[in-house]
């Protein structure tokens, strides 16, 4: 593939800096190396930068027109855009700009929500007041977020669109809305029971079916914290590095994934640059990285 990397370094939607080393850091641990090394050219787009505003809630508005902006302009042609985070909230400018996409070529944009948050609070509900803990519900159009999209060409994503993945932590009032909107939420225990190889078959075969674009937009703590730690809101049980890459083996084999996001990453929380590292791999095995050649078909006679 022809892979852009874009630079997003955001930390306005959440109390703990350390965000915006995001980019950085997964340069630092060789991101465009090892993707190269697959066989893919990549270009580094570098970083996107606002202007200084009066308050953190200004800043996320101001980061969610320009990085959508920067990730519209970055992904024309047949170009797969890598959006280094940055804070979740991110989501809100390159979701945006990925839908704009997909509406330009008359097809519907699915998202990948691999989080162990459901991220569906609005500025009523919000226990933390943090906007990282908001995106879904405002790419959702859900009420008193409609200032973030001012003077962006808006497009909306349908409540229904959004697979939420690996999710292990949902407040009071967000629980009742993600039900009352009819989010697909697969949360661990469902994980647990049925397996990743069974429920992303069936997200997978969804997308194909509608022949629809697909964007992951993966939060460090979909991970659980023992590989991953370097994030800001760790929460125990989460997924396993097996789990984690058999997700981007299959996402591979199905050549379906179109933009991706790795939103959350706090290199200031790193061990030794651990979870950087772990990214980068997971990144790799999506384009392609394998243990062995072996072809889809053959695993399901096995
Ligand atoms: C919590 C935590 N639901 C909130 N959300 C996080 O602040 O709204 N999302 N950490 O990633
Ligand atoms: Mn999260
Ligand atoms: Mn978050
Ligand atoms: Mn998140």
């Amino acid at each position: 593939s022809e892979i852009v990397l874009l630079g997003l370094p955001i930390q306005s939607g959440t109390q703990l800096r350390g965000c915006s080393m995001g980019p950085s850091a997964l340069r630092t641990a060789g991101l465009a190396e090892a993707l190269m090394e697959q066989g893919h050219t990549v270009e580094d787009a570098g970083d996107v930068s606002i202007a200084p505003q009066s308050d953190r809630t200004m800043e996320v508005a101001a980061w969610a027109k320009a990085a959508d902006a920067k990730a519209f302009e970055v992904s024309q042609g047949k170009r797969f855009p890598i959006f280094m985070g940055g804070d979740h909230s991110m989501a809100l400018g390159t979701i945006n700009a990925m839908a704009r996409r997909a509406r330009d070529q008359e097809r519907d944009l699915i998202v990948l929500w691999l989080d162990a948050h459901s991220d569906y609070n609005t500025p009523e509900t919000t226990p933390s007041g943090n906007i990282h803990g908001m995106p879904v519900a405002g790419l959702c159009g859900e009420p008193g977020m409609d200032f973030i999209f001012e003077g962006m060409d808006r497009v909306g994503v349908m409540p229904a669109d959004f697979q939420l993945f690996g999710i292990r932590s949902v407040d009071r009032i967000e629980r009742q809305l993600l039900a009352r909107r009819g989010v697909s939420v697969m949360d661990m225990r469902l994980i647990d029971e049925k397996g990743v190889s069974h429920l992303v078959g069936g997200i997978l075969e969804d997308v194909k079916r509608r022949n629809a674009m697909l964007h992951v937009s993966l939060d460090v703590d979909f991970l659980d914290p023992s590989i991953a730690p370097a994030v800001g809101t760790t929460v125990p049980g989460g997924a396993t590095y097996r789990e984690a890459h058999l997700i981007m083996e299959m996402l591979s084999d199905s050549e379906l994934v179109t933009s991706m996001d790795l939103a959350e990453l706090n290199p200031f929380l790193d061990e030794r640059g651990k979870t950087s590292l772990l990214l980068v791999d997971l990144v790799t095995s999506l384009f392609g990285k394998k243990i062995i050649d072996r072809a889809p078909q053959d695993v399901n006679r096995m």
